[in-house]
């Protein structure tokens, strides 16, 4: 059985505690590693490495600090299959959806931020009539800590730490406790991409011990976070007597609402992809779905149909659309909404059942699901389910559809679907959220800003946004 060690000065470490946490396989449910539950004293001895570094990496020239993450983005390619694995044995999603998605994507971060901070500028004044002129310097923060989730493993990881390298900071990172594996692996690449010692170190381990150790130590200047909404609120409680940055990246119980005039085949399509790609642990999949009237009956058919025939399978077959959930206690949590969702009056269309998969009995598969909701206030559609769980319900007026989007405390992304000009213009300024989609799902440019509003956050990232967040911004006031 493998035991994961800490990167930390460019070495792989072992934990000063001693501790130790299983890693689980959601596939087939049985423990396949282990990693360390690092403590302070290897939090510390992270970021004593990383300020250590500082001094050099922030006078790095942009250009190699640019060919250093472009050359990481091209090993992670090269290593598109052994990461891809990786990924879907910790994470239970299916082994396509890690090769054309999550990993390409964590090569994407590392090319985009690479390239972006080479064109990255700040802005100056002329005070005209004061012979004066301002200038902006955008300095790195320092050490900033980077703690990410279990959904997009990868993903997510890289989708900070590319950003806050390519500004000039060194970085103290957690990857989630239940998804350690692709992280691990970084750190070796990143050797061989010339990263300097201790710019980027890895602990591993849990939230309230490591995750907590990066949020309190007074080192750590700026912290990135993507997770539930609780810790993110726990995370600005603990951080703010400090006054560290940051940006946080919660929940969503993203709204899809379809009108009658859309493009009817490519909604269908779209919609099933958006309610259970990644078994519907995406932050942004469009789990409340609220269809007008007139074409309620015919989607409500052809959704289920549809639903119905997606293949829940081992992670590993490339004929399955459905993989496994990420943890014991994730399943749990999933299947209790379904339980809820029926003492709430909903009806279940389809799923709700655990699946057993031949030869896998063990592992934390579920039936894509779809309740038809009597009201929008019910638990299962107002609370992030986070697993492959949608709501129905139909509505008769642009306005219902909006107030029901509008009324639940996240705001993260939503999706329309119309081609009425008027009415996306209109409903798009309307919709509380980040993110608006019309007429497609999760297409992604990663110059745009990402993040939410209320309960899913604070902060953007992507784009320039990123680059700011992990600078400071120091006016220069010069008379002449
Ligand atoms: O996330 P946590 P969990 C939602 C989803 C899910 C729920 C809980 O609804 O069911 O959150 O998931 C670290 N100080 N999302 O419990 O705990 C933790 O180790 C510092 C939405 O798995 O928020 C991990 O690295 N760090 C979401 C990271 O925070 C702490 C993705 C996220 O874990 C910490 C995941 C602490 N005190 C879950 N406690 C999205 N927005 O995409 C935990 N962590």
């Amino acid at each position: 059985m493998q035991q994961l060690k800490n990167f930390i000065n460019g070495q792989y470490t072992l934990p000063v505690s001693n501790n130790w946490i299983d890693n689980y396989c959601p596939a087939n449910g049985e423990v396949y590693g282990q990693i360390p539950n690092s403590s302070k004293d290897d939090v510390a001895q992270a970021c004593r490495a990383a300020k250590n570094a500082f001094a050099n990496w922030s006078q790095t020239t942009i250009e190699k600090r640019s060919r250093i993450l472009l050359k990481i983005s091209e090993l992670l390619e090269k290593n598109l299959q052994r990461f891809a694995e990786a990924e879907s044995t910790d994470n239970g999603k299916p082994i396509s959806l890690a090769k054309t998605v999550d990993i390409p994507r964590a090569a994407s971060n590392f090319r985009f931020f690479g390239n972006a901070i080479t064109q990255f500028a700040s802005e100056s004044h002329e005070s005209v009539g004061f012979n004066a002129i301002n200038y902006t310097l955008r300095q790195p923060i320092g050490v900033v800590g980077c703690i990410s989730p279990w959904n997009l493993p990868l993903y997510l990881f890289t989708w900070k730490i590319a950003p806050a390298l390519a500004a000039g900071n060194c970085v103290v990172a957690k990857p989630s406790e239940v998804t350690p594996m692709t992280a691990y692996l970084l750190g070796e690449l990143c050797n061989e991409a010339g990263l300097p010692k201790g710019v980027l170190n890895i602990v591993h381990g849990l939230g309230s011990t490591t995750g907590q150790a990066i949020v309190e130590h007074p080192d750590i200047k700026a912290i990135s976070f993507t997770g539930g909404t609780a810790t993110g609120a726990h995370i600005a409680r603990v951080a703010a007597p400090m006054f560290k940055k940051l940006s946080l990246e919660l929940g969503g119980k993203n709204p899809n609402i379809i009108f009658a005039d859309c493009d009817y085949d490519d909604m269908l399509e779209t919609t099933l992809r958006s309610s259970f790609a990644n078994q519907g642990q995406i932050c942004l999949c469009g789990s409340r779905i609220f269809v007008e009237q007139p074409i309620y009956n015919q989607f409500k058919t052809d959704f289920v149909a549809r639903v119905k025939k997606l293949n829940v399978g081992h992670p590993a077959e490339a004929t399955t659309d459905i993989g496994a959930l990420v943890s014991k206690p994730h399943l749990e949590k999933v299947m209790q909404y379904v339980t809820i969702a029926k003492e709430e009056g909903g009806t279940l269309l389809c799923g709700g059942n655990k699946v057993l998969v031949k030869g896998f009995e063990n592992g934390y598969y579920l039936e894509p699901t779809v309740i038809e909701v009597p009201t929008d206030e019910c638990r299962v559609n107002q609370e992030e389910i986070f697993g492959p769980v949608v709501t129905l319900m139909p509505f008769t007026t642009e306005n219902e559809a909006l107030t029901m989007a509008n009324k639940v405390k996240y705001g993260l992304s939503a999706t329309l679907w119309t081609n009425n000009l008027k009415r996306t213009m209109r409903m798009s300024q309307q919709i509380q959220a980040g993110i608006v989609w019309i007429n497609t799902w999760m297409l992604r440019d990663l110059r745009t800003p990402f993040g939410g509003v209320k309960s899913s956050g604070v902060g953007r990232e992507g784009g320039f946004e990123a680059l700011r967040f992990f600078t400071e911004a120091k006016n220069v006031c010069i008379k002449y």
